[in-house]
């Protein structure tokens, strides 16, 4: 496992963010944080929308080796939860046409489907899987937000309340229970 250091504070600021040399993507990595018996998936509020349920992840630092540092890091700094990782869970890319689409509605209407569907990736998303061996009480974010821990059936219904598809499909590709426990 990548060398992990439980820094009693997150880094914040997007100074440092890596973004892909190729496509211009941000790239993000997190965990899929399953417990001993693969029936539970943690999850954590998002900071910007409480009622919304996501994974930990967040950005790639300029300074980190790998991607399985960054989301080593990010559980640690957003879910206080430290343990094995398990597994890569591949690479998921965010697709959303770009914002201005969303505001200029004009624009939108008269784009062809090839120019919707030529803009290259916002964000590029590396998941791992996490056996998580320790839920710490205090760590950077626990002032900032909560977490929880949710069956797969729970789970899939937040990320598709929160419209997180590239969460849910990491969620899906991890060897997480499916059958209903809840
Ligand atoms: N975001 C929102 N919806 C998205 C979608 N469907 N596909 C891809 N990305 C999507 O929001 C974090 C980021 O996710 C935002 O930049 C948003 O544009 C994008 P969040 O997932 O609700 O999490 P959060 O509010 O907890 O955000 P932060 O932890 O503050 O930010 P990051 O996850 O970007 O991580 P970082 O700042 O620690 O590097």
């Amino acid at each position: 496992m990548a060398e992990f250091q439980k820094l009693p504070t997150a880094r914040v600021g997007r100074q440092n963010q890596v973004y892909s040399s190729i496509t211009g993507a941000r790239l993000v990595a997190g965990c899929v944080c399953l417990d001993s018996s693969k029936k539970h998936v943690l999850m954590i509020q998002s900071s910007a929308h409480k009622k919304k349920w996501v994974l930990p992840k967040g950005g790639v630092e300029k300074d980190e080796p790998d991607y399985e540092s960054t989301a080593v890091r990010e559980t640690w700094e957003e879910a206080g939860a430290i343990g094995e990782i398990v597994g890569r869970l591949g690479v998921i890319e965010d697709m959303r046409p770009p914002k201005e689409f969303n505001t200029d509605i004009k624009a939108f209407e008269a784009a062809t489907d090839a120019e919707v569907n030529k803009h290259p990736p916002r964000s590029e998303f590396h998941f791992f899987e996490m056996s998580v061996k320790s839920l710490e009480e205090e760590y950077p974010e626990s002032y900032k937000r909560t977490r929880k821990w949710f069956s797969f059936k729970e789970a899939k219904e937040q990320l598709i309340i929160a419209k997180r598809p590239e969460l849910l499909e990491a969620l899906t590709r991890s060897s997480i229970c499916q059958l209903d426990h809840s």
